[in-house]
């Protein structure tokens, strides 16, 4: 028998990997997409099929979390098996400029689709997937942290994960549904949005080596973080929901790196050897060295990351790690891509498309390159 899931948020970084993870498992694959002015379908254009063709496996059907009559009728048709809730205004910082929104859409949009399931009568039938997040921790109370480490949300995202983690616990409890949490850390790709840190990082100094940008503007690079690569994270998204009862997980590298290093990593890829010197708002990294062809744009002594108070957050996460040793244990999950190998692929990645744009301003075509951070 053919499954059937519904993903929320396939059009982000990670909905966009586990659509292609379970197509290939051979699901049927319905995703919600929002109605937006510019077509926002990117990161799943290449596994999109034709509505036309019989036998597609991949259905998108217009939709928002915010609204809880379409999320029914929604879930309604589809009658999933699996429902991966993934979509969230997800950026930490743009949390606090629109706290309402953010608790709308993560925490109510969560209880929204569990509401569904359960006017639905689909209890018995539906497995629930809980994009949780590392931000639960926020001022840490232990370290590394692990499925039981008391939270402290840091963010009005963190809040409004906190109470789509206990959604989702509560649901459980009290009506039996198959729901868990999958506690992720950081993960990171090529695909992942431009405006976190990893991103604005490996796109900013290619962008700088192809002289595309000056400089790259930053806030707080002392930030310590547990990253992986999303590939792995979303196997594990597809591992919760296939055992017999269910359970929340961490699911972490268990290494620890700071924004800095990441810096670093980022431009040794392209050649460039930096220093750091000065502290606080006047820290900088010049270059100290080139080598290779990778940045032609870049010579000794150029100045290619400054501090900007206004990449500052209002509360900030400063340290998270990650305890996966359950998920190890009970799943046999184990991430297989280091954080310097998501690294070099998101450099090359971001340095090709640096490498179109310089070609096209070469000749004469003034492509503008977002600054936004
Ligand atoms: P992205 O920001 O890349 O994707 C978020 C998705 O949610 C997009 O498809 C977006 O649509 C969609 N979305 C946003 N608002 C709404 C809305 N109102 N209604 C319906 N859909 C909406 O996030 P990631 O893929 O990185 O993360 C996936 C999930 O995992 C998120 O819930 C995030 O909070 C959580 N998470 C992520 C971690 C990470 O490190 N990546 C770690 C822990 C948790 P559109 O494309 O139109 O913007
Ligand atoms: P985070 O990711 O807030 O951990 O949330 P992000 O990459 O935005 O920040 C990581 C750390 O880097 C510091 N930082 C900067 N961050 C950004 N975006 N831009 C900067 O210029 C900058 N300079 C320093 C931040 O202060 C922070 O400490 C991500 C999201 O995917 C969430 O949805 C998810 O839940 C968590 O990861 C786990």
């Amino acid at each position: 028998m053919t499954k059937t899931a519904l993903i929320t948020g396939i059009t982000g970084q990670d909905g966009s990997y586990l659509a292609e993870f379970l197509l290939e498992k051979g699901y049927e694959v319905h995703g919600i997409k929002r109605r937006a002015s510019l077509f926002n379908t990117q990161r799943i254009d290449h596994i999109y099929q034709d509505p036309h063709q019989s036998h597609q496996r991949l259905k998108l059907h217009y939709g928002d979390l915010s609204d809880s009559s379409n999320l029914t009728r929604i879930l309604s048709e589809v009658q999933p098996d699996e429902v991966y809730n993934l979509g969230a205004q997800s950026h930490v910082a743009v949390s606090f400029e629109a706290p309402e929104y953010t608790a709308d859409v993560d925490a109510m949009g969560t209880l929204r689709l569990l509401e569904a399931i359960r006017f639905l009568g689909l209890e018995t039938r539906t497995r629930f997937y809980q994009a949780s997040t590392s931000e639960l921790y926020g001022l840490v109370q232990e370290i590394p942290q692990t499925e039981t480490t008391p939270f402290h949300p840091r963010s009005p995202y963190a809040v409004a994960k906190m109470y789509a983690y206990w959604i989702t616990v509560n649901y459980r409890e009290a009506y039996g549904i198959y729901a868990c949490n999958g506690i992720l850390f950081n993960h990171e790709s090529p695909r992942r949005g431009e405006t976190f840190v990893t991103r604005k990082i490996t796109r900013g100094l290619a962008n700088i080596a192809q002289g595309l940008e000056d400089c790259l503007y930053m806030g707080n690079i002392d930030a310590l973080r547990d990253w992986g690569h999303a590939k792995d994270y979303v196997r594990m998204q597809w591992m919760m929901l296939q055992q017999e009862a269910p359970e929340d997980f961490v699911i972490a590298t268990g290494v620890q790196y700071s924004v800095r290093d990441f810096i670093t990593w980022s431009a040794a890829e392209l050649g460039l050897t930096l220093e750091f010197s000065g502290s606080g708002l006047n820290e900088t990294a010049t270059v100290a060295a080139v080598t290779g062809d990778r940045a032609p744009a870049v010579k000794p002594g150029d100045v290619v990351m400054r501090i900007d108070p206004r990449y500052f957050r209002p509360a900030e996460v400063e340290t998270l790690l990650g305890d996966p040793s359950k998920a190890k244990a009970r799943l046999g999950w184990v991430p297989e891509i280091t954080a310097q190998e998501m690294c070099a692929e998101m450099v090359a990645a971001d340095l090709k498309a640096a490498q179109r744009h310089a070609l096209l301003q070469a000749h004469g075509h003034d492509v503008p390159v977002s600054l936004e951070g």
